[in-house]
């Protein structure tokens, strides 16, 4: 039973106990319809107290419902039934009221929370909007611009900024229960304060549409907040019931959108990628106290991550002017905390007085759990590091790469306890970007993959598996969408056109932007690594080795490809007769592409090396691709992740486009025989997303 009802004195409670959180499936919801029945029947019960158990108050609707066929009773009618009760209902919060959550908060008739916690309507981050009376409770409580705020923003507001915006009633200071069942005899034997007779108030179209506007910048392409705009200001002007109907149909509208089915694929794909039978019931190794190696953009980054969680950490330089280089951006990481209010200023002086220190010695890491190591990319000097780290490190510490694309197989033979070597490969900057992909090298132990994954989620960070290649997962398939994306531009198209396609597409940013942030030389680089290797029939980027050469890195030289006068970018005249002059050179003929055809084949090269990266196990599953591109390549979310966004325009046609783009050359575009193999029967990368014994 996930609801129950009981009486103390004159006061019922109702408690819900669904775990993990709480969410109001279908058997909740009845539940709570037969606890308002039984509460509403007992003559003895003048007042109740909805409560729940756990860690936290409801956090919302469940979402494994979404894309089925509703169950009654709806949300909307519990909640209505609870507030048209004419007993007071004291909802008593704890945890994140979040959500469906909230909204049932909102329906009862006083409201009492305990000091942390958390609340918040985040249906836009699903793709939809707050569909049990949210949209018009709220601002009948908080006003309108409070109202719209926590609506769009999806942020979760305190318990004390809730109590001053007057969403709830009280903070709770000491016990929450018996603070709520005083509250309760309180308002016991008076009416109930029913928020839906509270006046609306008054909604100016002028208002909504600045709103929306600048939602539309901020957030291009995304539907859920301008129609939650639209429902909070359009229902404020009706009668209570018809500002309800129309939440409801915009509910129903977003819950039907591609955006809200990709963006619930990213939901779970999240928590998805931390369920790995391997290391399903083992413990981790003990992670307290951490060692850096290297303390560059990569290892002080690393370092700041680290010690934002409470960990401690040494981190090791090759020399006494390196090391106090490294301690300074430590220190000017740390004072950006600080003043993204992030960090307290008195945390930051105890961070560096007790929990941080250079040197250079590697014996300094000596009782070090875990350490990752962030130097130069080269074998050579990753092998000699890990032969120094063998020497001195305790017996049973995880030692870690950061490499990017490095085989840490052969890393791991540079000690004599392979089992204890991994892969971390953080992304810049890594005290900011959320993902980790955890490289499982051949002989890693089980227990030192499950460490990497603890590591992830002290640092709230999240964690991928990954196998050994050249790139795992996400670097990967960036390295083959690269090169379509700079065949395209041999060919005739123009950087600047490939980037407002992709982001019109919905990236975060083009890749030429991006290459202009990371720095010319890191392309260069890789392709002079990788020269030896190269087929005759490769595409060579020769124009950006061009840029190169002339000294145009990117932004840190104010030149790539494009011009940073003043910080912003800026297309550059000098680019095109650049272009033209090495297609001249290469015998090539420009050709003009459309932004459907840029957009096309980047997402075909990208797709066809993700289900090749499935295939051969570098990825576990299709969703695993999606939250590595989600989370650090700047994929639109509201598209899923590039398997998803496969299987919703159709294997079929991506198999076209790729057999189109072959004809002219077949170098480059092979299907991948597992895309090939799904359409053929009738499957989709989304099936095999299920189980998996890796
Ligand atoms: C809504 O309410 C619509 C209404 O307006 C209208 C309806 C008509 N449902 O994140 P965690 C699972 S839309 C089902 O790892 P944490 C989650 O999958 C909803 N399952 O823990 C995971 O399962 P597993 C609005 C849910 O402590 C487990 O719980 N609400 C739901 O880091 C633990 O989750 C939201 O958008 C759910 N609603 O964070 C809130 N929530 O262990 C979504 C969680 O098998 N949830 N699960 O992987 C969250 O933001 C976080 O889960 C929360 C806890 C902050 C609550």
């Amino acid at each position: 039973m996930p609801v129950t009802y009981t009486r103390q004195g004159r006061i019922g409670i109702i408690t819900i106990d669904n775990p993990p959180v709480n969410a109001l499936s279908q058997a909740v919801r009845a539940g709570l319809m037969a606890a308002a029945d039984a509460f509403a029947a007992d003559d003895g019960a003048e007042a109740a107290v909805l409560c729940c158990a756990g860690r936290t108050w409801v956090a919302g609707a469940d979402i494994s419902e979404f894309g089925k066929p509703p169950a009654q009773p709806f949300l909307p009618e519990v909640i209505d039934r609870i507030e048209a009760l004419d007993k007071p209902v004291v909802a008593a919060l704890h945890g994140t009221a979040l959500g469906g959550g909230l909204e049932l908060a909102l329906g009862a008739h006083a409201r009492i929370a305990a000091p942390d916690t958390r609340m918040g309507l985040p249906e836009v981050t699903l793709g939809l909007l707050p569909g049990a009376g949210g949209t018009q409770r709220l601002p009948r409580l908080v006003g309108l611009e409070a109202a719209l705020d926590i609506i769009t923003s999806a942020r979760q507001v305190p318990a004390r900024q809730a109590a001053d915006l007057g969403m709830i009633d009280q903070v709770a200071d000491g016990d929450l229960t018996a603070a709520a069942m005083a509250l309760a005899e309180e308002l016991a034997g008076q009416p109930p304060r029913r928020t839906c007779d509270r006046p609306a108030p008054a909604a100016e179209d002028a208002q909504a549409e600045v709103l929306k506007a600048q939602l539309a910048r901020k957030l291009p392409g995304q539907i859920a907040q301008q129609v939650a705009v639209d429902t909070v200001t359009g229902g404020l002007a009706l009668p209570f019931a018809q500002g309800m109907a129309q939440e409801r149909a915009a509910f129903r509208r977003l819950m039907d959108s591609p955006q809200r089915a990709a963006l619930i694929h990213a939901f779970f794909a999240e928590r998805a990628v931390a369920h790995l039978p391997r290391i399903k019931g083992i413990a981790s190794r003990p992670l307290d106290r951490t060692g850096v190696i290297g303390g560059g953009t990569m290892g002080a980054g690393i370092a700041v991550a680290c010690l934002l969680a409470g960990l401690d950490v040494t981190l090791i330089e090759r020399d006494a002017e390196a090391a106090a280089k490294a301690q300074g951006t430590v220190e000017t990481l740390l004072e950006g905390a600080v003043k993204r209010g992030k960090l307290a200023a008195t945390r930051r002086d105890e961070i560096l007085s007790v929990a941080f220190r250079t040197d250079t010695d590697y014996a300094a890491l000596a009782q070090a759990d875990l350490i990752v190591e962030a130097v130069f990319e080269s074998m050579e000097v990753k092998e000699q590091v890990f032969a120094a780290l063998d020497r001195v490190a305790k017996p049973g510490a995880v030692l870690a790469t950061n490499t990017s694309y490095l085989n840490v197989n052969r890393i791991a033979d540079a000690t004599s306890r392979p089992a204890d070597v991994i892969g971390l490969h953080f992304f810049s900057p890594a005290h900011v970007m959320r993902l980790l992909e955890v490289v499982v090298a051949d002989r890693t132990a089980p227990e030192v993959v499950a460490t990497g994954f603890a590591l992830a989620k002290r640092l709230k960070k999240i964690a991928v598996r990954a196998g050994v290649c050249d790139g795992f997962i996400g670097n990967r398939i960036l390295s083959h969408y690269r090169a379509a994306v700079d065949a395209m531009v041999l060919d005739g198209a123009s950087p600047y056109q490939v980037d407002r396609a992709l982001t019109d597409f919905g990236f975060a940013m083009g890749p030429y932007a991006v290459s202009d942030l990371a720095g010319l030389d890191i392309g260069y680089l890789t392709r002079q690594r990788k020269a030896a290797d190269r087929h005759p029939r490769d595409r060579v980027p020769v124009f950006a080795d061009r840029l190169y050469e002339l000294g145009r890195l990117g932004r840190k030289s104010g030149r790539g490809y494009y011009r940073y006068e003043g910080g912003t970018p800026q297309e550059d005249p000098e680019l095109a007769p650049l272009l033209d002059q090495v297609r001249a050179d290469l015998g090539i003929s420009p050709r003009n592409f459309s932004d459907e055809e840029i957009v096309a084949r980047t997402m075909a090269a990208m797709v066809n090396e993700a289900a090749r990266v499935v295939a051969d196990g570098t990825a576990l599953r299709p969703l695993d691709v999606d939250v590595v591109m989600l989370n650090g390549y700047g994929f639109p979310r509201w598209r899923g992740g590039p398997m998803h966004w496969a299987d919703a325009r159709g294997l079929d046609r991506i198999l076209s486009d790729i057999d189109r783009f072959a004809a002219e050359d077949d170098h480059f575009w092979h299907t991948a025989p597992l895309l090939r193999e799904l359409a053929a029967q009738g499957r989709s990368l989304a099936d095999l997303n299920g189980g998996t014994s890796a």
